[in-house]
């Protein structure tokens, strides 16, 4: 098992690739999580949801990359979280992100996961989860986020031993995917 870092072998489009400001740079854990906005945002304008995600290693390596893709794909699981996981996994050639061999491994998103994306980590063998906007966030401007419980991101960490931060740099640009996608998104 070997994590390809760099080169990637996934292939992005080039607006998502281009929203790394340096695609071999290490990123500290706010720039990650300012990565995971810009995504969102940058997602809205290419017909997709106002969610971003970054599965990264614990010194700030990204791995990859996802973006909401629901609509525009025809594909109820494309929520960012799942497309970054989806993503990591054929990079690391694993379906389990805690393979012998393999770092720990972090995700970034930029909104607290839905109940499809919770399962989804629950598998992953991801070891760190920082999420950002908060359920509240999607759902005032019309998403349906599932029944996520504090209970349930508990039960993650002592079943899975996976560790969970809420509301990580929940700042202005957090929130600016959602205000954009209010104006101009097709909600599903
Ligand atoms: C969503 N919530 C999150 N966190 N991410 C997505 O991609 C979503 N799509 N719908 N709700
Ligand atoms: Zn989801």
């Amino acid at each position: 098992m070997k994590l390809s870092l760099p080169p990637h072998v996934v292939k992005y489009p080039d607006w998502l690739l281009g929203v790394l400001p340096d695609v071999d740079s290490s990123y500290g854990k706010e720039a990650l999580m300012g990565l995971a906005h810009a995504i969102a945002l940058a997602n809205v304008s290419q017909g997709g949801g106002p969610f971003g995600a970054i599965v990264a290693t614990e010194e700030g390596k990204w791995v990859s990359l996802g973006a909401n893709r629901v609509v525009a794909d025809v594909d109820s699981t494309a929520h960012a979280e799942i497309m970054a996981i989806r993503n990591a996994e054929k990079e690391c050639g694993t379906h389990y992100l805690s393979a012998e061999g393999l770092p720990p491994l972090e995700l970034y998103t930029s909104c607290a996961p839905c109940i499809q994306c919770y399962g989804a980590i629950w598998w992953s063998g991801l070891k760190t989860v920082y999420s950002s906007a908060s359920k509240e966030d999607a759902e005032r401007v019309g998403f349906s986020e599932g029944p996520v419980t504090p209970e349930l991101w508990q039960a993650l960490e002592s079943e899975r031993g996976v560790k969970y931060h809420a509301g990580f740099a929940r700042d202005a640009a957090a929130l600016r995917p959602f205000e954009l996608f209010a104006k101009a998104g097709e909600l599903y």
